[in-house]
């Protein structure tokens, strides 16, 4: 039997990209799928096709995670089995311009700062403690390259992810003695609609992100995801790092 069949995988911002990926890498394993995002039309079209896909249910969720109030709701109101979270994937996170610090607009950071970090720390408030009562959970959290190494104009987005370094590390220290584990899934360039997000939906600059190289696709990302969350119990992955070939760094890359 899978390690995950039955598991209940509650993953944020599964409406597109990675947490999409990581929606239908769950499903193969058996999992049974919690799913959230502010856009419900896209949780719905994606569950027949994940049941499909071997999922052992699906449940989808209108969530934005930048309020508390609601992420206590919403958490709060699942009945059985579904309140039993075995697996927490902390996906919805975003980018917004790439500005000079000094020029940057405030409202960009208060919506990254909100979702990337506080959207996390929201939902992980929520969750773990069920987890250490029951003594079985996984909190896997989306950090990125650019929290390990801070490129120009980027320094707000680059400071939520360097955030989450500081939260999986005191999180992982103070479940220390619980079987819960902490990981954290670090990715270079990925070609989601991150871009297209970043740019306010101008998909000409967002192309060029990645034009000239080999980015990771979003099912890599899910693949090592599904890797950290099926390894022995007594294991915690702490920290995958990963880029496409064509990546160093935040800073360098190769194009052709
Ligand atoms: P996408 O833009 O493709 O997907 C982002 C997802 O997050 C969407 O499902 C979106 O759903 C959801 N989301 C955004 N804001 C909120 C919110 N306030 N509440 C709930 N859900 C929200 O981007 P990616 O898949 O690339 O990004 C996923 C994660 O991976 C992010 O944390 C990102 O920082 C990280 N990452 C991405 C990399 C990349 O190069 N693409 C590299 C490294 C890390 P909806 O709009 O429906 O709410
Ligand atoms: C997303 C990767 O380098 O575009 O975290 O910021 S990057």
């Amino acid at each position: 039997m899978n390690k995950l069949q039955d598991t209940v995988v509650f993953i944020t911002g599964a409406s597109a990209g990675i947490g999409e990926a990581c929606a239908h890498a769950f499903a193969a394993e058996g999992a049974r799928l919690l799913l959230a995002a502010r856009r419900m039309e896209r949780l719905k079209e994606m569950e027949p096709k994940l049941r499909e896909a071997g999922a052992a249910d699906v449940r989808t969720i209108e969530l934005d995670v930048r309020h508390s109030d609601a992420v206590g709701a919403a958490i709060g109101a699942l009945p059985e089995p579904w309140s039993n979270i075995g697996v927490l994937v902390n996906n919805a996170g975003l980018s917004r311009g790439l500005d000079k610090l000094y020029t940057g607009k405030l409202q960009d950071w208060e919506e990254m700062i909100d979702t990337n970090i506080k959207g996390v720390l929201y939902v992980t408030r929520c969750v773990t403690p069920g987890m250490v009562a029951r003594g079985r959970g996984h909190i896997i959290n989306l950090g990125s390259t650019a929290g390990e190494m801070t490129y120009p104009n980027g320094a707000v987005y680059c400071a939520t992810k360097a955030a989450l370094k500081s939260i999986n590390d005191g999180l992982r220290m103070d479940l220390l003695g619980t079987p819960v584990r902490v990981t954290s899934v670090d990715p270079g360039m990925v070609e989601t609609e991150f871009s297209e997000v970043r740019f306010r939906g101008d998909k000409e600059r967002a192309g060029k992100v990645y034009q000239g190289l080999t980015p990771l696709t979003a099912a890599d990302v899910a693949d090592a995801i599904v890797w950290a969350a099926t390894r022995p119990a007594h294991v915690n992955v702490a920290h995958v790092l990963l880029t496409s070939i064509h990546q160093a760094n935040s800073l360098l890359f190769h194009r052709e």
